[in-house]
């Protein structure tokens, strides 16, 4: 069987000597897949050194594979906090507000692209199929392809693909394009996401059009699926019986005496619509003066990319929002809000997650949201919490029995709130069901065999010359997506 390469901007297998709850889910996920194909994790070490060498740091974690290689100060401050981090990171989540159109950051970005190409060269194998994450690593196939290699590429964005209104803001916007049709696969979160990428090409790139079930523009052909991410239901299901859990939630438990307890857990990100949310929580203590003292938000959200204006500023704003309300609010013996910028062991939060009667997730634009499917992965079947959930999140294309919220409004906010902390038994496990058979359905290891199924591919079809050219709509691609996916299933099935 052909080795897995996978690329991510930052390398993260668990590392048993930290303990497995340092490490998240999707991490860990990966690291089994390169444990069954026996491959290599490739990406930055996350160190900056005087000058770049191209020296690469091999270690083998818990029988995964790792290969790293550091970069000099200016290529991490134009790559990552430059082009990454507040050009494409803000772009993709709709905020043009927020967004440097510098050029120094593009040409940043290109270069650590051609310096991971021209390191990673050298550890790819004639059979290896490449797997390359995420919106830091864009460019990287078309650099590997320049070297020469004719592998086998995929490219998973885990961020949405924002319109195409969007997408034409930035400069180099069909180099960058451009540049995904050097992949083999490319995958996206969503329908939606995939549709807006399929708009672009349809309406930027003349003559592109759908052929064999791929997308043909920029003389090169790719496919492009949809193939939502999720998480190890399993493994958290685990994780919420350890001692860890247990105690957290006992504590917890104890700290919320004849109150709900609502959560959120977030990186502290713009996206995650953190001030909307307080702000909606506000608005729920406003209106509800009698639920005052019966309701506490717990808000974990450890910092950020800290290092970036934006995120210094947000932080700002949410220190003093949170001030105001809890000021506004608060008895001598109870905070309203609880502000906790600091990360926690994954056991320790399946507790928190355990022990809350609703969770707020509700980002102005994600991806997906693991966080959303954590929370329902780790309830109790006898007594489900509530997940409230933004209509922009991806994951709300699938938990459509979560209370699917509008971020902006804090009424909605409000109402939800309110609606969740009085939902009967039966309608909370009539909902709980629901999203469960999903998130354990769509799990993360279906999500990583569907991709890497899909990359590994099926046989070129022939005749490719005498096909009639398939109009260029969007509607016959949605339906490639589809077929891919079914076909994976099947493949799937078969294994199984
Ligand atoms: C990107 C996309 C997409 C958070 N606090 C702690 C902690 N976390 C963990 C959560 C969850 C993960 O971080 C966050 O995942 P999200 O999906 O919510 O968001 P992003 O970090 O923005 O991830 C997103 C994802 O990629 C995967 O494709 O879903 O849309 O933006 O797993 O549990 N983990 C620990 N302590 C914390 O305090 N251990």
């Amino acid at each position: 069987m052909s080795r897995l390469i996978v690329v991510s901007n930052r390398v993260n297998p668990p590392n048993p000597a930290e303990g497995e709850s340092s490490t998240g889910g999707l991490a860990m996920a990966l690291a089994a897949a390169l444990r069954e194909y026996s491959g290599i994790w490739f990406g930055w070490s996350g160190k900056t050194v005087p000058e770049f060498t191209g020296q690469l740091n091999m270690q083998r974690i818990d029988g995964v594979t790792v290969a790293t290689v550091d970069l000099e100060e200016t290529d991490y401050q134009e790559y990552y906090n430059g082009y990454a981090n507040k050009t494409l990171w803000p772009l993709f989540h709709y905020r043009v507000d927020l967004t440097a159109y510098d050029r120094s950051f593009g040409q940043g970005y290109d270069r650590v692209n051609r310096l991971f190409a021209q390191t990673l060269l050298p550890l790819i194998e004639p059979d290896d199929i490449v797997w390359i994450h995420d919106y830091h690593l864009i460019p990287l196939a078309r650099e590997l392809r320049r070297l020469g290699v004719t592998n086998r590429i995929g490219f998973f964005l885990h961020i949405p693909w924002p319109a195409h209104q969007l997408v034409v803001t930035l400069p180099r916007h069909r180099q960058l394009v451009e540049a995904l049709f050097d992949y083999d696969l490319i995958g996206f979160q969503t329908e939606e996401s995939l549709q807006a990428f399929e708009g672009y090409v349809f309406s930027e790139v003349e003559g592109a059009k759908t052929d064999r079930g791929g997308l043909v523009a920029f003389g090169k052909r790719a496919r492009a699926a949809a193939f939502p991410i999720g998480v190890d239901a399993q493994d958290f299901a685990r994780l919420v019986r350890s001692d860890a859990a247990r105690k957290v939630y006992d504590r917890m438990m104890a700290h919320s005496v004849f109150r709900k307890m609502v959560v959120g857990v977030d990186r502290l990100d713009y996206s995650k619509g953190l001030e909307e949310r307080v702000i909606g929580f506000e608005r729920f203590l406003h209106d509800h003066p009698d639920l005052r003292r019966e309701v506490m938000l717990l808000q974990i959200a450890p910092i950020s990319r800290d290092e970036v204006e934006a995120y210094q500023d947000l932080r700002g704003r949410l220190d003093g929002l949170i001030g105001r309300i809890n000021g506004a609010y608060a008895e001598m013996d109870f905070t309203p809000i609880r502000w906790v910028n600091r990360s926690y062991r994954r056991d320790e939060l399946a507790g928190v997650y355990r022990a809350s009667k609703a969770a707020l997730v509700t980002p102005l634009r994600d991806g997906m949201n693991l966080v959303a499917k954590e929370f329902v992965a780790a309830q109790d079947p006898e007594d489900p919490g509530v997940l409230i959930l933004s209509r922009f999140a991806g994951a709300a294309r699938q938990m459509k029995a979560a209370l699917i919220v509008n971020p902006n409004s804090p009424e909605e906010i409000s109402d939800a709130l309110e609606r969740a902390l009085s939902m009967d038994l039966v309608e909370r496990q009539r909902r709980w069901r629901d999203l469960f058979d999903n998130v354990q359905r769509e799990d993360v290891t279906a999500w990583r065999d569907d991709f890497v199924t899909a990359l590994r591919g099926e046989p070129e079809t022939p005749d490719a010359e005498d096909d009639e050219p398939t109009p260029s709509t969007v509607q016959s691609l949605d339906v490639t997506a589809k077929a891919l996916k079914a076909r994976n299933a099947e493949a799937r099935e078969v294994r199984a």
